[in-house]
């Protein structure tokens, strides 16, 4: 098909780009890390989002060496950043894995590679897996982060809530950070109280000892509110949209 067409050289004529949207703390809201998001702008096609060329590159069988450079790329950013930046030694980057990613055989690899290549400490790397991508092949995905944890990295299930969320998948796959989908967080009304939904995953995710993060905080009402209900921290474009690379260089300086 086209998409496929034109993602075929895509990765050699340099087409894409990571954009990196900050992660904050609720106390303080200080920039602790980043998230790393994939950009194609395809020359013919303009530019196209990873919900449409993530499942095609995964057809193509192109996954693995796109996410090879993902990796590579947001470790060596990530080093590059804790260095120069005094305040930022502890900056953390996340990078989202598709399920072919997360049971393909050469992952490990692919990380220990970036990790060893760029310097970043293996804890510096948060990984996010969807509970979606863990239940495709849950015995597979077990293994796969038991593998990924013996390195020493870090594990986010990424937009909890919104798939076969079971509280037996968190005991079977171990993570350190919970994301609360943004769909839930869309539903923290001004003047309302903490929806109960929202309120029992930040319960739970404390309660299990898992760092609690909240996705598409938009209203600074959302903010204060998840602040007091003591989750850890959050994204959105309150704080800021996926920013390019020197706009992010830019929030890091600014902080120092
Ligand atoms: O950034 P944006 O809202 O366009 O992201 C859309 C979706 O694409 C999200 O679910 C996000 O997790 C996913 N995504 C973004 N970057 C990557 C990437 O580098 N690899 C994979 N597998 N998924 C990504
Ligand atoms: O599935 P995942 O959580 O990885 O998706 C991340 C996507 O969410 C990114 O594409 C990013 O652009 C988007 N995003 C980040 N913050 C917000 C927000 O505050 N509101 C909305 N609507 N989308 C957001
Ligand atoms: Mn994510
Ligand atoms: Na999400």
């Amino acid at each position: 098909r086209e998409l496929e067409q034109e993602l075929r050289g895509a990765l050699e004529r340099g087409e894409f780009r990571l954009v990196y949207q900050p992660v904050v703390t609720l106390a303080d809201r200080r920039v602790t890390g980043f998230e790393a998001l994939l950009r194609w702008a395809s020359p013919r096609l303009g530019p196209v989002g990873p919900d449409r060329f993530v499942p095609a590159a995964e057809a193509a069988g192109l996954i693995g060496e796109i996410g090879a450079w993902v990796l590579r790329e947001a470790c060596a950013t990530a080093a590059a950043w804790r260095q120069a930046h005094p305040g930022a030694g502890d900056l953390t980057m996340a990078v989202n894995l598709s399920a072919a990613q997360l049971t393909s055989a050469g992952l490990v690899e692919q990380i220990s590679v970036a990790l060893a290549e760029s310097g970043l400490p293996a804890g510096a790397l948060v990984l996010e897996v969807t509970e979606t991508a863990l239940v495709r092949d849950p015995e597979h995905a077990a293994a796969s982060l038991a593998a990924l944890r013996a390195l020493g990295v870090r594990l986010a299930l990424d937009d909890f809530g919104t798939g076969y969320s079971s509280l037996a998948h968190l005991r079977q796959f171990t993570v350190d950070v919970l994301k609360i989908d943004r769909s839930f967080v869309s539903t923290m009304a001004e003047g309302e109280p903490m929806p109960a939904i929202v309120r029992g995953t930040i319960d739970l995710g404390r309660t299990l000892g898992l760092e609690v993060l909240a996705e598409g905080i938009e209203h600074e009402h959302q903010a204060r509110l998840l602040a007091e209900g003591r989750c850890d921290s959050a994204q959105g474009y309150l704080f800021a949209r996926p920013l390019e690379r020197a706009d992010a260089e830019a929030v890091l300086l600014e902080q120092a």
